[in-house]
């Protein structure tokens, strides 16, 4: 059979209105009844030559995010609700807590003096801070301090709690893998026993110990190999790295000045299953249309400027997030310098052997 032949409407062309008949009749009366069915009507539907993208562009405003946030504060809890959260849910997919076909987002917030108690799963969820004066995450024994622009992992299965000792408000960007967790239907969770976990080490130690281009004489790993030992990767470090960075090499046409989040015991990304970077565009730049088959959740650390998937486009502010679905065209300009968040469940498709991309000249 012609290749081209697999893509198109569902059914097989060409058949007249008898055989068609008789076949339906096979299909209802003999197939079915036995849990089977053709492949044959539904080939060009399952196995298509194209991506059949899902996600729609999309874009939450922080003008109008952050006062529905502070609302649901005066509403809900922290320990009530145990997680604070506002679900990015993509205009596609209505009800389904997904902002793209594979992730899940949400903007979180804790009040002063809140706790959101202890507890893990097998999702794993990343923050990215877009307000605070000194809230912190716990994971694994260590509290961090979380700073605008910060980067936090919580690795799967580590139990994790928020809280916030300052007067003011923390808000930040959480994307975890739940979709695909709810794919595989490998989801498990469970709560501490105590409200806050057991702080065991110091601040800064996982930094210190994996941080700094250096690594444990003994080898240890406290979440194995796949995901990464550090669990904040602070925004002053990752902004400064930038800047170097573009000083020292012409911005790459499709990329402008980007480096990822990385683990330091591989090389891959924090996160196993969610891959993440930042991106560096300078002033009254732009960058080169390219595609690629993850599709992308962002958070602006700083900057304003346009981002565009397929034919729309997004003026973006600091602290807006937005969706750059899957196989659709982006760009970006830059009508100031801008600092961007990406994550993606990139690191899931490496491993499978299908991650594509395509950039244009
Ligand atoms: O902070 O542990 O946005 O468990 C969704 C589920 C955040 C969290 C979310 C969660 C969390």
């Amino acid at each position: 059979m012609d290749q081209a032949q697999h893509s198109g409407a569902p059914g097989i062309a060409g058949a007249d209105a008898d055989t068609r008949a008789q076949r339906q009749e096979y299909y209802d009366s003999k197939l079915a009844p036995n849990s089977m069915a053709p492949l044959w009507e539904v080939l060009g539907e399952v196995v298509t030559q194209q991506p059949r993208v899902t996600a729609k562009p999309f874009i939450w405003h922080w003008e109008k995010s952050r006062p529905l946030l502070m609302e649901a504060g005066k509403l809900v809890t922290a320990e009530e609700a145990e997680r604070r959260v506002l679900v990015l849910e993509n205009p596609a997919y209505v009800g389904q807590t997904r902002a793209t076909n594979t992730l899940y987002g949400g903007l979180q917030l804790v009040m002063p003096g809140e706790i959101a108690p202890a507890h893990r799963h097998t999702q794993s969820a990343l923050r990215f801070v877009l307000e605070s004066k000194g809230g912190y995450t716990a994971v694994g024994g260590e509290k961090s301090t979380m700073m605008p622009g910060d980067f936090v992992i919580t690795p799967s299965w580590s139990f994790h709690d928020h809280g916030n000792t300052t007067d003011a408000p923390i808000i930040w960007m959480d994307v975890l893998d739940v979709p695909m967790l709810t794919f595989f239907e490998a989801g498990f969770a469970e709560h501490h026993n105590d409200k806050t976990q057991t702080i065991a080490r110091p601040e800064g130690d996982a930094l210190a110990r994996f941080g700094t281009t250096m690594l444990p004489i003994d080898g240890s790993r406290p979440y194995g190999e796949l995901n990464s030992p550090v669990f904040n990767y602070p925004f002053a470090r990752t902004r400064a790295a930038l800047v170097a960075t573009a000083a020292g090499a012409p911005a790459d046409p499709h990329w402008a000045h980007t480096l990822r989040y990385v683990n330091p015991n591989n090389g891959g990304w924090a996160i196993s299953t969610i891959a993440s970077w930042m991106m560096f565009l300078p002033k009254g730049s732009s960058t080169r249309p390219m595609r690629s088959t993850d599709g992308l959740i962002c958070a602006v650390a700083e900057g304003r400027g346009v981002a565009v998937a397929g034919d729309t486009r997004m003026e973006f502010g600091p602290r807006d997030s937005f969706v750059l679905p899957n196989w659709t065209w982006r760009r970006f300009e830059a009508k100031e310098d801008c600092f961007i968040f990406f994550s993606s469940d990139r690191g899931v498709q490496e491993r499978m052997g299908i991650w594509r991309e395509e950039r244009a000249a």
